[in-house]
């Protein structure tokens, strides 16, 4: 399967510059973790036995009691995906006008206000954990602002009291987006219990996955019953409809996932924690590199092996990093380059959003994603972490080969 010494490796060897990839397949960030097949495969003839496939039916309503259990909260509503998630519960708060946002998050998170024409302002991130900065929201408060979504960026979570402090003065609604952060705590409480509502992904590349799905948790009653109704095209009873609604939907075979995949949780979380250790040891002496930290109080699930590149001591950018790793077929991933702002339509609605947004500007071209999760073992990161060392002691060889 791996067919290059790399501890015997010399410049030309590199894939980029005209060697054999390091791997064979291709080694992907975001590659699923699957569970035990088999338990899976009994719920789904389960499943067509009953001929109960979706609109409620039992193993969504055993899903959503799960989740609520684990996150602590009093309501869990399953949906489609993270983003119609969100979409749901933006809308069955009465957001509108503007709301607060950190640019350095997946798209979604933007997209799922503007798709309501709600504006999202994009607001800075604290450099320390890449998560929106408190001390940044107020100056963007204005007289149309109605809420505020923190990001739980790579699982680690918001400066929670500082942001609920905000919401409570300005009278605004607080929602996080927790798409990277189940399974995760802040100080000693599960992720999901904060805010008005918190909102999971459980899209293949996450922590948990249903193949697609989300979810809502959230401890306010009203607001449960209104998403319920609102993902059901707001259907209260046979032929009665009382609210504009969508087909925010899971469906069984996905909640199916999601359970099977609960039983392995705590095995995922083992395998992520020993393959992030591994990477720290492999890359914690190479000079310009940085791994972010996860709190060693707090429950994490390690699914975000994120590196900070600091090019003037490596001496090579991010993004030439990225393409020699990706010739050796590590997709390494840039996320969440360039920032929301700098996407489209953001980019031509707030051309000038980036002057507000230097740490924003700044991380998003140095973060640098590499693979983790139960399809990657000790034997590819040792490899991988070869391959980066290599590069970053070679640098100006490396670029003097290719310069024109
Ligand atoms: N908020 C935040 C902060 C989020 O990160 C996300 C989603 C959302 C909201 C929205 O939640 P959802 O509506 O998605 O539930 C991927 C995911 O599609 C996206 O769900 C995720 N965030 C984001 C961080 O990553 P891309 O554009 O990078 O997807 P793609 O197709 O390039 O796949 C990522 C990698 O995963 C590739 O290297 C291939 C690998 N992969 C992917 C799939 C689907 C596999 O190996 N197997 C697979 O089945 O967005």
């Amino acid at each position: 399967m791996i067919n290059k010494d790399v501890t015997q490796m010399k410049i030309e060897a590199l894939a980029f510059l005209g060697g054999e990839p390091a791997f064979e397949k291709k080694l992907h960030v975001g590659r699923p973790n699957i569970g035990n097949r088999n338990r899976l495969l009994e719920r789904i003839n389960d499943i067509l036995d009953r001929r109960w496939l979706t609109n409620y039916g039992f193993y969504v309503s055993e899903f959503e009691k799960k989740i609520a259990d684990l996150t602590g909260t009093k309501h869990c509503i399953a949906i489609c995906n993270g983003t119609i998630a969100l979409e749901i519960t933006i809308r069955a708060l009465g957001l509108n006008g503007e709301v607060i946002v950190p640019a350095m998050t997946f798209i979604a998170t933007a997209h799922s206000l503007q798709w309501q024409e709600i504006t999202p302002v994009f607001c800075d991130i604290n450099p320390k954990t890449h998560n929106i900065d408190p001390k940044c929201i107020e100056k963007m408060i204005t007289p149309r602002t109605t809420g505020i979504i923190g990001v739980h960026l790579w699982g680690r979570p918001c400066e929670v009291e500082a942001l609920e402090d905000i919401a409570m003065r300005y009278n605004l609604k607080l929602i996080f987006d927790a798409a990277h952060a189940f399974g995760c705590s802040y100080k000693g409480k599960m992720i999901g219990t904060f805010g008005d509502a918190e909102v999971f992904s459980f899209h293949a590349t996450k922590f948990l996955n249903t193949f697609e799905g989300g979810a809502v948790v959230t401890n306010n009653d009203e607001l449960a019953k209104k998403i319920r109704l609102m993902k059901n095209f707001g259907f209260a009873g046979y032929d009665r409809v009382i609210y504009i609604g969508t087909n925010g939907k899971m469906n069984e075979v996905s909640a199916a996932m999601g359970l099977t995949q609960l039983e392995s949780i705590e095995e995922f979380i083992a395998v992520n924690n020993r393959s992030y250790k591994k990477y720290v040891r492999e890359l914690s002496n190479v000079p310009g590199i940085k791994i972010i930290t996860y709190e060693k109080t707090e429950k994490n699930n390690y699914q975000y092996i994120v590196l900070e590149i600091d090019e003037s001591t490596t001496c090579i950018s991010r993004d030439l990093l990225v393409e020699i790793l990706h010739a050796e077929n590590i997709l390494a991933r840039r996320y969440f380059y360039p920032g929301c702002h700098n996407m489209e339509p953001y980019s031509s609605y707030f051309p000038h959003a980036r002057l507000l947004l230097p740490v924003t500007e700044d991380l998003s071209k140095r973060l640098l994603i590499l693979p983790n999760g139960t399809s990657v073992d000790e034997q590819d990161i040792n490899k991988i972490c070869q391959i980066i060392r290599f590069v970053i002691a070679n640098a100006a060889t490396i670029k003097k080969q290719i310069a024109p």
